[in-house]
C-alpha cells in the first residue's frame, strides 16, 4: 500500500507547530520537515518523534528536498512573519525570492503532489507558486480566509452563546486588511443572525485585525493555523468534497479573473474541484473587487 506523505517545507512557528498538530491527529503515514536552518528541523523533528510512544506510528524525519518525491502534499510556510503592526504585503518581496528557491527545488522531485501554501502574503503567494510552477492550478492551493472566516465563526458563535461549528459565515478576498465579511449570507441554521449593526463592525474588526492583536501580545500566530492546515489536508487525503475557504484562482467570478483570492471551494483528492459562486449583496462585489484590485496591484509588482 502506498505510503501518505506530507512534507512541510520552514519550520519555524508555523511549520513546527502544523507538523505536530498533523502528527497528534495521525494525517498521514509520513512527515517531512524541511528548514534552511537544517538545524531547527532536525530539533523539532526530536522533540515531537520523543512523543510517538504516546501516538500513533508516524514516522517523522527532518530532511532535503529530495524527499517531496512521492509527497502527496507539500505544505509551505518559510518565510518572513510580519513583525508588530506590520501589514502581511511589507512581505512580499523578501518572501517572492524565497519562494522562489523553494518551488524551483520542489519541481525537482515531485510535478504531481499538491502545494499547500500558507507563507504571507498567501494569496499573492500562492499565485505566484502557480504561475512558477506551472502546475494545474486545482493543484496549487492557499489557505485563504479559511483562518479568517474560522475567527469570524469563533467571534460570532461567542457574541450570541451559539457553538461556532453551528455558525455559517464567510470571510471572503484577501487574507488581510482587504478582506471582507459577507453578512447578508451568515445564518445559523438558516435563520439570519440578530446582530445589530455596531455589534457586526466590532466583530468583523476583531476578525481582520486578530493577527495584529495576537502578534502584539505573543510575537506569531500558530496554533489555529495549523489547524485550518491540517483541515485542508484532511478534505484533500480523504477526498471530502468539503466546503472550505481557501485561496485559488478566479475567473470570472463576479467579473473578477486572474488573481489569488479566498473564497468556498470544494476541496478533495484533487484539490480544488469547483468555486462556489456566492450570492453576493451589491456592496460586497463592490468590495471583492476592491480587495481583488489590491492583489492584483501587488501580482504585477513582481516578476514571475
Ligand atoms: P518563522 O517562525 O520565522 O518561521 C519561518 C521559517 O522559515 C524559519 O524557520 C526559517 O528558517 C524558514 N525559512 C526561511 N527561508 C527559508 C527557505 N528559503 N527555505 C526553507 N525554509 C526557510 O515564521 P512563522 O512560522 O511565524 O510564519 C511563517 C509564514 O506564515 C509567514 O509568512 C507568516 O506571515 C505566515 N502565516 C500565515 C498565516 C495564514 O493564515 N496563511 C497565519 C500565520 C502566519
Amino acid at each position: 500500500m502506498n505510503k501518505t506523505r506530507i512534507v512541510v517545507i520552514g519550520s519555524g512557528a508555523v511549520g513546527s507547530t502544523t507538523a505536530f498538530t498533523l502528527m497528534l491527529r495521525n494525517r498521514a503515514d509520513e512527515l517531512v520537515l524541511i528548514d534552511a536552518n537544517h538545524s531547527k528541523a532536525v530539533g523539532d523533528a526530536l522533540d515531537m518523534n520523543h512523543g510517538i510512544p504516546f501516538l500513533g506510528a508516524t514516522k517523522l524525519w527532518a530532511g532535503t528536498y529530495e524527499d517531496c518525491k512521492g509527497a502527496d502534499i507539500i505544505i509551505i510556510t518559510a518565510g518572513a512573519a510580519q513583525r508588530e503592526g506590520e501589514p502581511r504585503t511589507d512581505l512580499l518581496k523578501r518572501n517572492v525570492s524565497i519562494m522562489e528557491s523553494i518551488i524551483t527545488e520542489v519541481l525537482k522531485y515531485n510535478t504531481d503532489g499538491i502545494l499547500l501554501l500558507a507563507s504571507n502574503p498567501v494569496d499573492v503567494m500562492s499565485y505566484y507558486a502557480w504561475r512558477k510552477s506551472g502546475w494545474p492550478v486545482n493543484r496549487v492551493i492557499g489557505s485563504g480566509t479559511l483562518l479568517d472566516s474560522a475567527r469570524f465563526r469563533y467571534l460570532i458563535g461567542n457574541h450570541l452563546g451559539i457553538d461556532p461549528r453551528s455558525v455559517h459565515a464567510h470571510i471572503v478576498g484577501e487574507h488581510g486588511d482587504s478582506e471582507l465579511p459577507v453578512w447578508s449570507l451568515a445564518n445559523v441554521a438558516g435563520t439570519a443572525l440578530q446582530i445589530d449593526e455596531s455589534d457586526k463592525a466590532e466583530l468583523f474588526a476583531n476578525t481582520r485585525d486578530a493577527a495584529y492583536q495576537i502578534i502584539s501580545a505573543k510575537g506569531a500566530t500558530y496554533y489555529a493555523i495549523a489547524l485550518a492546515l491540517d483541515r485542508i489536508c484532511t478534505a484533500i487525503l480523504r477526498d471530502e468534497g468539503a466546503v472550505l475557504n481557501v485561496s485559488t484562482l478566479l475567473e470570472g467570478y463576479h467579473g473578477i479573473s486572474d488573481v489569488y483570492l479566498g473564497v468556498p471551494c470544494i476541496v478533495d483528492r484533487n484539490g480544488v474541484r469547483e468555486i462556489l459562486k456566492l450570492d453576493l449583496s451589491e456592496e460586497e462585489q463592490a468590495l471583492l473587487q476592491r480587495s481583488a484590485d489590491k492583489l492584483k496591484g501587488l501580482n504585477d509588482s513582481i516578476t514571475i
